[in-house]
């Protein structure tokens, strides 16, 4: 146990969720804790998460006044998805009641060694991949956070032995107050969620709170190709180690269509082995060795380089990131629903095996999307876009080959007309997906489910 030093007496939980909110008002309750959740839904909204909920919590919907502070609360739990520059949290922090993220709460009860990986994008793989090599090493793993399980469930299975994995957010990191990972890793820094954070700089600072509370004998891994990570870098005070596609003094590097170390010029992976495709798979399989080492030595075991390459090699990908469902009339269709950036709408059209359709569109979130223009040359024949933003995309995208669907089932039917055999059709929407579902999970699963109806000959094309 990193941090017995708990008392939450009542707490305010901030935003319920589908997860996060949820899982902490129930492990709170079990604590003996009195709780009450806040949430700017309406109970209608939240009938599922209601369910799931303990009776014991008092639920307190639509609008957060601050006024519910008076009922004086010793601490204030955020969800990721809830902004701290609400009034209700504004008002937390001026009567300086402790106002917390859920990843700190669970920090101070989980037990062994933690791994935290942020990043814009590769967060997700990159914690998969990881918790699959230690899992295939023979270690107790736990693989949660951002990735969609919260931390907090983990508590009552943890031991000194374990290894928890976590994908982190910088809307999870904004509100830690101790939280010190063991081994922590920072992928990359591209535009995101500037709808939330005042610019780059503010995005930045979120994610390198990651290793504010690390100290010599943890590890910070860190992308060499890449500017703002190399920054953070700079200003770290624990070990660190680098992984880069471009250069051979990084720690791991790629060279050739393969992976080595720097120290002893080590081959420790063959690209043409792995099954997961594209370049910034390679780029996430070398952080995960480097974490995956770093855990070793934490625990004070000696690294076995060919049984972390087998490990890799099977790992199988994760489902809603770059996932082949099908061929259907000579068309592949490959599900990216987790794509919501340009930066990983961009590195899938890099790897797809052929040319295509893109379907794109969903709530915006203030990226630059005219940046995709340049990457679709050549390799997208036509957009189908969908979502609130089809309007906008329709303007910026104006000198692509385009067409507009209501549904994804519209979608998949409009795309089959747009493309030849051989062609790629791509869901990979660079976009949130709350507009028009509750999370990417149930935009992927939509998608697939239109698949299999086009394949089934339930949905008609033609
Ligand atoms: N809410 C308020 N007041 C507000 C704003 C929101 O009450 O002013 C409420 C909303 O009505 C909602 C809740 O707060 O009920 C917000 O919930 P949440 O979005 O935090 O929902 P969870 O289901 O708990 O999901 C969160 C993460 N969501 C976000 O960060 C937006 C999930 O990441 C994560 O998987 C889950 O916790 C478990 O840890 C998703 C995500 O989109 C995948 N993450 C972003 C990303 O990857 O880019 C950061």
């Amino acid at each position: 146990m990193q941090d017995r030093d708990n008392n939450i007496k009542k707490a305010l939980v901030v935003g319920l969720g589908y997860r996060t909110g949820l899982a902490v008002c129930n492990f709170l309750i079990g604590r003996g804790a009195t709780v009450v959740a806040s949430d700017s839904k309406s109970e209608t909204e939240l009938s599922e998460v209601l369910q799931k909920l303990d009776p014991a919590v008092r639920v307190v919907t639509g609008e957060q006044r601050t006024g519910l502070l008076d009922e004086g609360f010793d601490t204030v739990i955020l969800s990721p998805g809830v902004p701290r520059n609400i009034p209700l949290v504004t008002e937390a922090y001026r009567r300086k009641i402790p106002v917390t993220a859920e990843v700190e709460l669970a920090y101070r009860y989980l037990r062994g060694v933690i791994v935290g990986i942020t990043g814009t994008d590769g967060k997700s793989t990159t914690t998969a991949l990881t918790g699959h090599v230690l899992r295939e090493l023979g270690m107790s793993v736990h693989v949660g956070g951002n990735i969609g399980i919260p931390l907090i469930t983990f508590v009552d299975r943890t031991s000194d032995s374990s290894v928890i994995v976590a994908e982190l957010s910088s809307f999870q990191l904004e509100a830690i107050e101790r939280f010190r990972p063991d081994v922590s890793a920072l992928l990359n820094v591209t535009p995101d969620h500037l709808d939330r954070y005042a610019g780059m700089d503010d995005y930045f600072a979120a994610k390198m709170r990651i290793a504010m509370n690390q100290k010599d004998d943890d590890c910070f891994i860190y992308n060499r190709d890449d500017a703002m990570a190399c920054a953070g870098a700079q200003g770290v005070k624990s070990r660190t180690a680098s992984f880069s596609l471009e250069c051979d003094d990084a720690d791991i590097y790629y060279h050739d269509g393969a992976v080595y170390l720097r120290e002893g010029g080590r081959k420790v992976l063959r690209r043409e082995a792995m099954t997961i495709m594209g370049l910034h798979n390679v780029q996430n399989a070398m952080a995960s060795i480097l974490v995956v080492r770093a855990v070793m030595h934490k625990k004070g075991m000696t690294p076995d380089y060919d049984a972390f390459a087998e490990a890799v090699y099977s790992f199988p990908g994760l489902e809603h990131r770059l996932e082949r469902i099908g061929v259907y009339q000579g068309r592949e269709f490959i599900n990216d629903s987790k794509a919501t950036t340009v930066n990983a709408v961009l590195t899938a059209i890099r790897s797809l095996p052929a040319e295509g359709v893109l379907i794109l569109g969903g709530r915006t979130k203030g990226d630059d999307y005219s940046r995709l223009s340049s990457g679709m040359n050549g390799r997208i024949r036509a957009l189908v876009l969908i979502g609130e933003s089809k309007d906008y995309f329709s303007k910026i995208f104006s000198g692509n080959r385009l067409v507009t669907a209501d549904t994804l089932d519209d979608a998949v039917v409009k795309a089959m007309k747009e493309s030849r055999e051989g062609d790629v059709i791509i869901l990979s929407p660079a976009c949130a997906s709350f507009d028009m579902f509750n999370n990417y999970e149930e935009r992927g699963g939509e998608f697939k489910k239109s698949f299999h109806r086009l394949a089934s000959g339930a949905l008609p094309w033609i």
